[in-house]
């Protein structure tokens, strides 16, 4: 939130950042950048924001845009060319490669990111007339098991329920989601229902998050086990008297099959309680507790879907939901939580290789549907390969030419390593990128093609309740940066398909895209939005959020599906689904540890935009591994110092993190870094390319991995005004700070070759400080004008300087002579103590300013936000400081003492 409010002209858009999908109101101020705040009349948040959405407006800037096209010639580096040459070398390589191997060799890899014409656009060109299916997408990486559970069970890709659904509960299950960091506006609605209706939360995680900490009942089960935990529930209700009879007999089939599977795979609380790891009386009072309240939302997310037993895992819980008919009424029904802005609408698309457009899937029937809606030349007539299997066939080279869009594989893609090596085989590595340079984009790309980021973007996304919703430009195109569908619609033309490629609107695409879900539909499918195929394009503009289906003749959406049964199966039942006997992930020889994966509060995915908000970087600076004390110390392991994590892919380097809410014998690290902003890049590397044998899901949250301790003798850190490269060697992560940079740095290299480094970085006016019987170095490096450029403290392990009070210094003011005698004690003139790391993101406050409020005598949640405003906006902030106020969950080993350097 930058800037007061101006006055309107403001647009209403939708936040790009996780599938809760709120609406945002944007105010620009003309010069670029713009004050974003919640949209009190859309239905996903009623106005609230968390603390990504609140900093949207800081992360509008252009310095690290991708602002023209690029393009290499042979071995060459990337330089700068115009669209024409560009696109007539996407086109021609493209015919090269069908021509010579066939349109098999070409494949797409897409976003759940990307708007839903952009996709459309994608998936036609290549299915309808490439003739090649392997067109797959990042949420292959992330909903698919979903997908394909919604499939097996329903007929069709249906969330049956809404957010209201939410407010109407009595009981909310949180299967492996910390919606707490992950969809905080939802979570911040289920907790205002608990205030309001006593609703009771219950988080089933093997990790202690912030979302078990504020949760009435935690299940802590092992990895994997979920369908054991469900299985084990379906038995209760069936035993307990809970079936809806007449549901199952008119609206189901195949019950008495899995309820024999499940009973085979957890006969009573205690079995399921063993089969699970957990504690029986705990599993009972779960059983009596779902049994005993009819309106029970299920939502999942991560620790459900990614995972080798996902599909299973989902029909295990459907199954809970069928057999009581708690579906598709208020209150009650299995929600999958999708993570990002249109995870839907890629879905509606046919974004998935398995999937063909509409909701369609690749028979006979539905080809040829597809086939004379698009007039299709050369239809893909079989599904493609899905993400893992795709990049395995590009590092072998049966695929030759692939198109990136919205999505930085190089990071985020199980064996990243490989990922790399087999991106740069390729003939043809088109790339449409909104930033400069990613780890993707360093994988020696032929063609980088500049797209509308989000502020220009202008079309529809779908969140997790079904509802379209409008994000709308409110910025114009930078330099020479085009809506993603336009490459794509160019270079068809280019290959002889303009007529079929003619659109000059999303809102033409939107309409074709919303005419082909109702071609020959007659309620079959679905997906049905023909009632907007023939929207205006001020009625486009216009567009009010609306949940599909929107059959022809009713604009009014829907809420709710399946509460009468209407299954999209041929004979309208929902089919139980029989689980598979679950083999939990275990480790392996040499490797036994299983390493988790997933999220931090305040940033996104790889960080090429949440990374530019100091505000949201200041919560988490560096990347680490979280381990049990107890393995911590078994394996040598300093908390603070550095591990290698090693596994059969690969491996890394991360700070070490000992946290008794980590379960022994597991170990945690976050997604969002990668060589772009730390020296050992990606946990990709490490992450095994173990899929879900229906959903071809990756399982990112159980890989065999060994952790070792990796000498740190020194410490420090390093600000800087603009970027810098950490000498060789030294492990190293980059934060951005207000003003610039900060770096977090350990490892073997001592004083002196600090010393030499930072004095060879050519800086013109150095102050500096060498401790060399205590092993510190503290330097500074002034520019012409007297600001700060640069400083850096070094110190023995365990004694890093806190830089947070630093932090000002970077701003664009000379630095008086007063700053600059205390500055190489690590302290600010006039400033007090370091206060620790941002907990609430929305007003700046810090650890250290909560915990002095504490001792000062407030005493709960509410007496904090009188005090300090911190957890008032979004609360996402609120588990921390609940964990601060009781300091009972957090009792990690005290944080080695952080050396006033100036004592
Ligand atoms: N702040 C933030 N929010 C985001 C995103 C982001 O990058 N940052 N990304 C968005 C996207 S794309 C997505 S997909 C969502 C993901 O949202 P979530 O799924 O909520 O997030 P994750 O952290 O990936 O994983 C959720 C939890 O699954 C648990 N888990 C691991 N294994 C198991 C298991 O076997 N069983 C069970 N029951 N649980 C298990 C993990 O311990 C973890 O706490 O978040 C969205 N929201
Ligand atoms: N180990 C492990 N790996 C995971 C996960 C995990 O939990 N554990 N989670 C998986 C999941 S659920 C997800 S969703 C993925 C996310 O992984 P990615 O999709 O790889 O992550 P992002 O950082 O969102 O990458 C988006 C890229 O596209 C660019 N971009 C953003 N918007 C647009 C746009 O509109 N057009 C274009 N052309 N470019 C754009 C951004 O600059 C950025 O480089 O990671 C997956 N990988
Ligand atoms: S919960 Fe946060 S990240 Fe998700 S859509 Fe809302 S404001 Fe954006
Ligand atoms: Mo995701």
């Amino acid at each position: 939130m930058n800037g007061p409010l101006t006055s309107p002209p403001s647009v209403n858009s939708t936040c790009p950042y996780c599938g809760v999908g709120c609406g945002v109101a944007v105010a620009p101020d003309g010069a670029g950048g713009a004050h974003v705040e919640g949209d009190k009349a859309h239905p996903a948040n009623l106005g609230r924001l968390c603390s990504k959405g609140a900093a949207l407006g800081e992360t509008l800037g252009l310095g690290t845009r991708l602002l023209h096209p690029l393009m290499r010639a042979g071995d060459g580096p990337l330089a700068r060319t115009d669209w024409d040459a560009a696109l007539d070398r996407v086109a021609s390589g493209l015919a090269a490669v069908i021509d010579r191997h066939g349109p098999g060799a070409v494949a797409f890899y897409l976003s759940g990111q990307l708007l839903t014409e952009d996709y459309y656009v994608a998936n036609k060109l290549a299915k309808g007339f490439l003739g090649t299916a392997h067109v797959d997408t990042n949420s292959r990486l992330c909903m698919a098991s979903s997908v394909a559970g919604h499939k097996r069970a329903f007929g069709s890709d249906t969330v049956p329920g809404c957010y209201e659904d939410l407010e109407a509960a009595d009981l909310i299950v949180l299967v492996g989601s910390n919606a707490a960091f992950c969809h905080p506006v939802l979570f911040r609605r289920m907790e205002a229902a608990r205030a309001k209706r006593g609703t009771r939360i219950v988080v089933i995680d093997p990790r202690g998050t912030e979302t078990a900490a504020e949760a009435d009942m935690v299940l802590p089960l092992a990895h994997g086990t979920d369908a054991i935990l469900f299985s084990g529930l379906l038995v209760h209700l069936a035993d307990a008297g809970r079936l809806d009879a007449a549901f199952l007999d008119r609206h189901t089939q195949g019950f008495p099959e899995a309820l024999a599977a499940a009973r085979a795979l957890a006969p009573n609380a205690t079995a399921t309680a063993r089969g699970c790891g957990l504690d029986a009386a705990d599993v009972a009072a779960f059983f009596r507790l779902f049994a005993a309240t009819e309106k029970a939302v299920t939502c999942y997310s991560q620790g459900v879907n990614q995972s080798a037993q996902g599909t299973d895992k989902v029909g295990a819980i459907l199954n809970c939901h069928l057999a009581t008919g708690r579906i598709g009424r208020e209150g009650m029904g299995p929600f999958s939580l999708t993570g990002q802005p249109n995870a839907m609408g890629g879905r509606e698309v046919g974004g998935l290789a398995n999937q063909l457009a509409a909701h369609m899937g690749f028979s006979p029937a539905e080809v040829d549907l597809v086939r004379r809606f698009w007039s299709a030349p050369r239809m893909a007539e079989r599904e493609g390969l899905k993400a893992v299997d795709m990049f395995a066939a590009i590092g072998r080279g049966e695929i030759r030419a692939l198109w990136v869009m919205g999505t930085n594989p190089a990071v985020s893609l199980p064996r990243a390593g490989a990922v790399r090596a087999a991106l740069e085989g390729l003939d043809l590595f088109v790339l449409s990128e909104n930033v400069a340079a990613n780890d993707t984009s360093a994988c020696r790309p032929h063609v980088v093609l500049p797209a509308a980021a989000w502020g220009e973007k202008d079309g529809t996304v779908t969140n997790s309740e079904r509802r379209i919703s409008r994000q709308r430009a409110f910025l114009p195109l930078p330099g020479e940066v085009r809506h993603g569908w336009w490459p794509l619609a160019e270079v068809a033309r280019r290959l002889g398909f303009g007529d079929a490629f003619a659109w000059t609107s999303p809102a033409a695409i939107f309409r074709e895209h919303a005419a082909l879900s109702g071609f020959e539909n007659g309620g079959t499918r679905d997906f049905d939005i023909s009632g907007l195929a023939t929207l205006s394009d001020a009625a486009y503009d216009a567009l009010k959020p609306v949940q599909w289906p929107v059959p022809a003749d009713t604009a009014a959406g829907t809420a709710r599906m399946f509460a009468d049964g209407g299954f999209f199966t041929g004979d309208r039942r929902a089919r139980f689904v029989v689980p598979a006997p679950v083999a939990p992930p275990q480790g392996a020889e040499g490797l036994p540890l299983l390493l988790n994966t997933g999220r931090l509060r305040d940033q996104w995915h790889t960080m090429t935009r949440t990374g530019l908000s100091p505000r949201l970087s200041s919560h988490e600076p560096a990347p680490f591994v979280a381990v049990h004390p107890d393995d911590a110390a078994r394996l040598g392991l300093a908390h603070g110092g550095l591990a290698r994590v090693t596994s059969a892919e690969g491996e890394t380097v991360l700070e070490v993190r000992a946290d008794p809410r980590q379960p022994a014998g597991t170990a945690f690290a976050p997604i969002h870094w990668s060589f772009a902003n730390a020296s050992h890049g990606p946990i990709g590397q490490v992450v095994q390319a173990r899929t879900d044998p229906f959903s071809g899901q990756p399982d990112s949250k159980a890989t065999p991995v060994s952790l070792a301790p990796v000498p740190a003798p020194f410490e420090g850190v390093l600000l800087a005004r603009s970027e810098l490269a950490p000498p060789e060697g030294v492990w190293w992560a980059r934060a951005a700070l207000a003003g610039g940079f900060a770096w977090r740095l350990s490892g073997t290299v001592g004083p002196e070759a600090w010393a030499s480094w930072f004095r060879g970085m050519g800086g013109g006016d150095i102050i500096e400080m060498t401790d060399a019987a205590g092993g510190a170095y503290r330097a500074a490096a002034f520019d012409a004008a007297g600001r700060l450029a640069a400083a850096l403290f070094v110190a023995p392990a365990g004694t890093r300087p806190n830089a947070d009070a630093l932090k000002g210094l970077l701003g664009a003011d000379p630095v008086s002579p007063e700053d600059r005698r205390v500055l190489l004690a690590g302290r600010r003139a006039g400033h007090g103590a370091a206060s620790g790391p941002l907990v609430c993101a929305c007003f700046g406050v810090s650890k250290g300013e909560i915990e002095a409020a504490i001792g000062s005598g407030c005493a709960d949640v509410e007496a904090v936000g009188r005090a300090l405003k911190a957890g008032t906006n979004c609360g996402s902030c609120v588990p921390e400081i609940r964990a601060l106020l009781s300091r009972a969950s957090l009792e990690a080993p005290a944080p080695r003492p952080k050396a006033d350097v100036a004592a």
